[in-house]
């Protein structure tokens, strides 16, 4: 025990460090909650696709691991990666993307066993009979899935097996095997790996129509013959050009009502570009539709986009002049489509881009003007990058202009940030100006986006 007055003197003493340590130390924010968390408290996982090239680039890691409860190895794992010579294994890759999954604490969804495409040239091209081809692709199922036994919660065990009328695609395993490959890989991934959820994959099914019904036929029958598949993925490649897709949560619906889950697998929602506020905010609406057609439905168990960002989108690269499919620009800035899905998963919408704009006529005379633009960020994360777009509502037009880089086409004006403006904290503000011409009257212009995202004016 300490005499009464050194106890005053400790108690005074650890008071005034308790109230130092509570001065020095802000509240504790309530961090919002990720699409991870905010579909875990639905009961359900937000994954997103990865490529092991992507992995050195460190701001991306950082969103992919926070942001996420699921990952996608989107290259990794297929026949050419794991077995690029018959017999020889290399799970190097793979391995790189389901240690990271495991380390962020994340599910893996495996994706995928047996596929036409990204297949090596020796299974393609090898002109095995059927018992040879057959036990090839017995040994490439299992010993894929052996090796991930226990690190991989869904297996894509087969991908894209139909043709888009509904008929089975014309792969070297069904020419050769006919449907009894498909049964065959299943029951070869649930051998190696009993507590996998096995799954068929398909793009161009999320709704009702001549593929889906397809699929539909084929997982009634594998689960009539007692075939084990836990589940069916709706792949999600979706295009602002042609359309939502048909009634997609009663196709949800009808195939969960077989007794399988259902997933979306790889939702991206592409569109011609340039992207601007209009299609951005249709690709809004479209992500949280889908997000709401799978929480309508109770046995659709997440929802995996084929990457978070367009810079690592495979769309402009196989689709030239379209793009902007992701949930995050180039820029790992989140998009509107972003907030819309935080909203849908039942969270606020966190923090996209939001932004003011202060246009004012500085000075002007008989033809000429002075016009002075202050940009100002009012959201809660820096913005790294932007242009600013506006149209004039009359014949104004920028003759010479600062602080940012600026271009006129017709009525149309993008300013692009100068090297050192480009950055704009939260809450930053950058003031960029020109001289413009005009005649009759000087309006100023009504609408201002910065980064293609709408911004308040004044
Ligand atoms: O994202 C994958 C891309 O990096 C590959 O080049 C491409 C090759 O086909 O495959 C992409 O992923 C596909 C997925 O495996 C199956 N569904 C369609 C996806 C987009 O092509």
């Amino acid at each position: 025990m300490f005499p009464p007055h050194l106890s005053r003197l400790l108690l005074a003493l650890v008071s005034a460090f308790v109230v130092l340590a509570a001065l020095a130390v802000p509240p504790a924010q309530a961090a919002e909650p990720t699409l991870g968390e905010l579909a875990a408290a639905k009961g359900r996982y937000f994954g997103s696709a990865t490529d092991n090239p992507e992995l050195t680039d460190a701001p991306y890691v950082a969103i992919l691991g926070s942001e996420f409860n699921s990952i996608t190895p989107g290259n990794s794992l297929k026949w050419e990666a794991t077995e690029p010579q018959r017999g020889q294994f290399t799970f190097a890759k793979g391995d790189e993307v389901v240690a990271l999954g495991q380390r962020n604490g994340q599910m893996v969804r495996g994706h995928t066993l047996v596929w036409h495409s990204q297949l090596p040239d020796w299974v393609s091209n090898g002109g095995f009979p059927a018992a040879e081809l057959r036990s090839i692709l017995r040994n490439h199922v299992t010993t894929v899935a052996s090796h991930y036994k226990g690190k991989v919660a869904h297996w894509d065990v087969v991908n894209e097996p139909f043709n888009e009328d509904g008929t089975f695609r014309d792969s070297v395993f069904y020419r050769t095997l006919g449907e009894s490959y498909i049964a065959d890989a299943l029951r070869a991934a649930r051998a190696a790996d009993p507590g996998a959820k096995l799954y068929i994959n398909d793009y161009n099914t999320d709704g009702l129509g001549a593929k889906s019904d397809g699929m539909y036929n084929l997982v009634k029958s594998l689960k009539a013959q007692g075939v084990p598949i836990d589940g069916v993925g709706f792949q999600g490649h979706l295009a602002l050009q042609y359309g939502f897709p048909n009634r997609m949560q009663e196709n949800l619906q009808r195939f969960a009502d077989l007794g399988v889950d259902v997933a979306i697998t790889e939702l991206d929602i592409r569109m011609i570009l340039p992207a601007d506020a209009t299609k951005l905010a249709t690709q809004a609406t479209w992500y949280s539709d889908v997000t709401k057609a799978c929480l309508a439905v109770s046995r659709c168990v997440g929802i995996t986009v084929w990457d978070y960002t367009d810079k690592y989108s495979w769309i402009p690269g196989v689709f030239p002049g379209e793009g902007a499919a992701l949930p995050y620009d180039e820029n790992l800035r989140p998009k509107p489509a972003y907030a819309a899905l935080r909203t849908a998963l039942g969270g606020k919408p966190g923090d996209p881009t939001s932004c003011k704009v202060a246009y004012k006529v500085a000075s002007q005379w008989n033809t000429g003007f002075t016009g002075s633009v202050t940009i100002t960020n009012t959201g809660s994360g820096a913005i790294n990058g932007w242009n600013l777009k506006f149209s004039f509502p009359g014949d104004q037009k920028v003759t010479h202009g600062w602080n940012a880089g600026w271009a006129q086409s017709g009525a149309a004006v993008t300013a692009t940030n100068a090297s050192w403006n480009g950055t704009l904290a939260a809450g930053a503000s950058t003031t960029i100006g020109f001289n413009g011409s005009y005649t009759g009257t000087n309006t100023a212009p009504g609408a201002f986006t910065l980064n293609d995202q709408n911004c308040t004016a004044g």
